[in-house]
């Protein structure tokens, strides 16, 4: 049987693949079994920024497994300081708590509010509320589907989580009308890659912003999909001008290597967690911790930000130039096209011509290439772009 028959025969059918086999990345590309050079517009949703196989990030995970992989929490480090810093000097937020994927950087997230809101706020033990988004994606474990308004999410997955209101996205009144005494943080993405590349009006953020510090409400944003770059600054909310309470970051933290993600805040929110409050068997392990250093400085040294902002300009123009989009949508290399019909067959007619990207939501193809495309590359693809959608 081949790789293909026997993940359809023993594993479970929670994805709907293309049908491509990978075998081999490198930058920007990926190639299948049969040879065949594909251009990857999807980054591994936005996990792959730095690209595949980065040579230091690779370089700094084999020097690593040379001297020690993972030893827990219950013992010191000698990467995990240095890492740290790298990422609360890059976040600008006095601490940081380590975990691996993003679903447990927003489950630290909403257990620092929550605790943070009936300790130090002073919210009625249990009572506390976290307000989040109509059209959020955050993850998938039983707590962050309770708040998700996508049934596929959520069904069969009850009983659900309570204490998450849920408003209209990008409405500020209504945020502001969800605000009670209980209230102890808004969850927001600064963008909603999952729900269609959706960006919010201007000048939202910085209103949400103002509205939190009035109430004394944590605001927290999840950027482990619109972070490290991605849409044309290191943080997305920089393109706001504001700064969250909280910040959620993942998928490119494991520079496209290893499941890396964390959760930062200062230290009047950080502080709730004491020994023991919080843990996980892998978070912050030296493996891990070695490649997020080489992932951040691969980020600032090569200059990502600036790239992602000066090609998404360029690869958002001549999107914008075809006919066949109902609109085109993102910041810097985090795009989505929305179609007038299913986005699914223009991505497999796009596979078929060397790109892959995918589909969301129905009609909407998001294409978010690593950041370290080379403008040649990207203009190449946007000539096959424009022959599948003119
Ligand atoms: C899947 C979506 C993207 C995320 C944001 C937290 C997480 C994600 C903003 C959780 C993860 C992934 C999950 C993956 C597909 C992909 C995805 F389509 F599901 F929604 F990118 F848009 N916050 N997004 O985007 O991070 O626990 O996965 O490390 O579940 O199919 P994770």
């Amino acid at each position: 049987m081949s790789a293909v028959d026997l993940a359809e025969r023993y594993g479970a059918h929670n994805y709907h693949p293309l049908p491509v086999t990978l075998v081999r990345g490198e930058g920007a590309h990926v190639w299948d079994e049969n040879g065949r050079r594909y251009l990857d517009m999807l980054s591994a949703y936005s996990a792959v920024n730095q690209g595949h196989l980065h040579p230091r990030i690779v370089a700094a995970a084999h020097a690593q497994l040379g001297r020690v992989a993972l030893t827990s929490r219950a013992f010191h480090n000698d990467q995990l300081g240095p890492f740290l810093e790298r990422l609360a000097k890059l976040s600008g937020f006095a601490k940081v708590l380590p975990m691996n994927t993003g679903a447990e950087a927003v489950e630290t997230a909403l257990k620092a509010a929550r605790k943070w809101g009936h300790l130090v706020k002073g919210i009625p033990m249990d009572q506390a509320e976290i307000v989040v988004a109509e059209g959020n994606f955050h993850g998938r474990t039983t707590t962050i589907v309770s708040f998700s308004t996508e049934e596929q999410y959520r069904l069969g997955f009850g009983p659900f989580t309570p204490g998450f209101p849920v408003v209209p996205y990008g409405d500020v009144a209504a945020l502001e009308a969800a605000i009670t005494p209980r209230t102890a943080a808004v969850l927001l993405e600064p963008i909603q890659g999952e729900g269609g590349v959706i960006v919010p009006p201007a000048g939202y953020l910085a209103r949400v912003r103002e509205l939190c510090t009035k109430h004394n409400v944590l605001l927290i944003l999840d950027e482990i999909q619109t972070g490290l770059c991605r849409t044309g600054r290191t943080w997305a909310f920089e393109h706001e001008g504001i700064r969250p309470d909280g910040l959620c970051v993942g998928k490119a933290l494991g520079g496209g290597l290893y499941p890396v993600s964390a959760f930062c805040a200062d230290a009047a929110v950080m502080d709730v967690f004491h020994p023991g409050d919080h843990g996980s068997t892998f978070g912050g392990n030296p493996l891990a911790a070695a490649i997020g250093s080489a992932a951040l400085d691969v980020l600032v040294d090569e200059g990502l930000a600036a790239r992602a902002a000066e090609l998404g300009a360029h690869f958002q123009d001549r999107l914008r130039s075809l006919r066949t989009p109902v609109e085109v949508r993102g910041r810097g290399l985090l795009i989505g096209v929305q179609l007038p019909t299913a986005a699914r067959p223009v991505c497999e007619a796009l596979m078929e011509r060397g790109i892959l990207c995918k589909d969301t939501h129905g009609t909407v193809v998001r294409f978010a290439p690593p950041l370290v495309v080379d403008r040649a590359t990207l203009d190449q693809a946007m000539d096959v772009i424009a022959e599948v959608m003119p």
